[in-house]
């Protein structure tokens, strides 16, 4: 790694809790992509290994960028989380019990969330996970007959379909599964902080659907064991999802119904809330290629597991202070 002693020196810290103007955000993102080039963390620690004493003149100094370098990190992540797309306002009237209803109302879409690598990081871990379900190591995992897709269940255990007796639909209560991995855990504290989810309705549980080609999810509205919000993260390929009050199965994978259709970004969030998610239902119909996303979910307090302790790295979440720029939301009318 080069160290340059001369690297240009950006404004004094802020305050974490300061307010920052977008203007000023993307003024600074330019020095920190230029300080990203010159500067790693990584290399930063090997270097430091590798000091002598004749370089001790050069350390003050490289503190002091290490401590830039810490700051235009801090920078860089308001950068990110300002520069999330935030897509809502969709409208789509259908008559529901004799009332013209906008089923839109509720939808959000946030794209750029989570960048390449760390779908990178998330799908490499989704296939450790699928690998170890495969192993049977894992309390909550299957596949669906024919063209459904495969699901790991994290947090809490739900049933689908009402089977045996004693067996409702809903959250088993009296089921143990796994708890959420930490990186998962990582995936909602960046929605919360970046303003996706509000730190209100933080999700404990979750479920990881894996798609194969010409896999697809029926028709439905999510349960209400869980509250509202709750979101879905895409990863791997890009698919539409269908929202409709008359959505019905024609047969496997196919649907009929007045819908919207709406694309799925790889690395977007769609939230449901309100009427998309109380009145409309939603379906995948087949994908076409290999698809991955997690619904996160947060549990009604009287239907999570008996044994249900939250997750102390999940509590008081607070979202980076920033305001959000309303001309970043677009409209999107049917
Ligand atoms: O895969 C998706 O985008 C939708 C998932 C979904 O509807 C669900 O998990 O209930």
């Amino acid at each position: 790694m080069r160290f340059d002693c001369a690297i240009v020196i950006g404004p004094e810290p802020m305050d974490k809790d300061s307010f920052f103007r977008l203007s000023e955000l993307y003024d600074l993102s330019h020095q920190v992509d230029s300080l990203n080039r010159q500067v790693d963390v990584n290399d930063i620690a090997l270097e430091n290994d590798d000091l002598n004493e004749e370089e001790e003149l050069c350390r003050e100094a490289f503190d002091t960028n290490l401590e830039k370098h810490n700051f235009f990190n801090e920078q860089n992540k308001y950068i990110r989380a300002m520069n999330v797309k935030r897509n809502r306002d969709y409208v789509y009237l259908e008559r529901v019990n004799g009332d013209m209803v906008n089923i839109l109302g509720g939808l959000e879409l946030y794209t750029q969330v989570f960048n390449a690598a760390e779908q990178k990081k998330i799908i490499d871990k989704v296939c450790e996970l699928q690998e170890k379900a495969r192993k049977g190591e894992l309390k909550r995992a299957f596949t669906a007959k024919g063209k459904g897709r495969s699901a790991i269940q994290f947090g809490c255990c739900f049933n689908y379909r009402t089977g045996k007796p004693g067996n409702p639909v809903g959250i088993l209560r009296h089921e143990t599964v796994d708890p959420l991995p930490s990186l998962f855990k990582m995936i909602i504290r960046r929605m919360v902080k970046w303003h996706v989810l509000p730190p209100t309705c933080v999700p404990d549980c979750c479920v990881v659907n894996i798609y194969d080609e010409g896999d697809c999810i029926p028709p439905h509205v999510d349960n209400h064991d869980f509250l509202r919000p709750f979101c879905t993260v895409s990863f791997l390929s890009e698919c539409n999802i269908l929202f409709g009050s008359n959505l019905k199965v024609e047969e496997t994978c196919v649907y009929s119904g007045d819908s919207y259709s709406l694309p799925l970004p790889v690395g977007s969030v769609l939230v449901l809330n309100g009427n998309v998610a109380n009145v409309a239902k939603h379906c995948v119909p087949e994908v076409p290629t290999k698809r991955i996303s997690i619904t996160f979910r947060k549990m009604d307090e009287s239907k999570r597991p008996v044994w249900f302790t939250p997750e102390p790295d999940l509590q008081g979440i607070q979202p980076l202070p920033y305001e959000l720029n309303s001309s970043a939301a677009s409209d999107h009318v049917s």
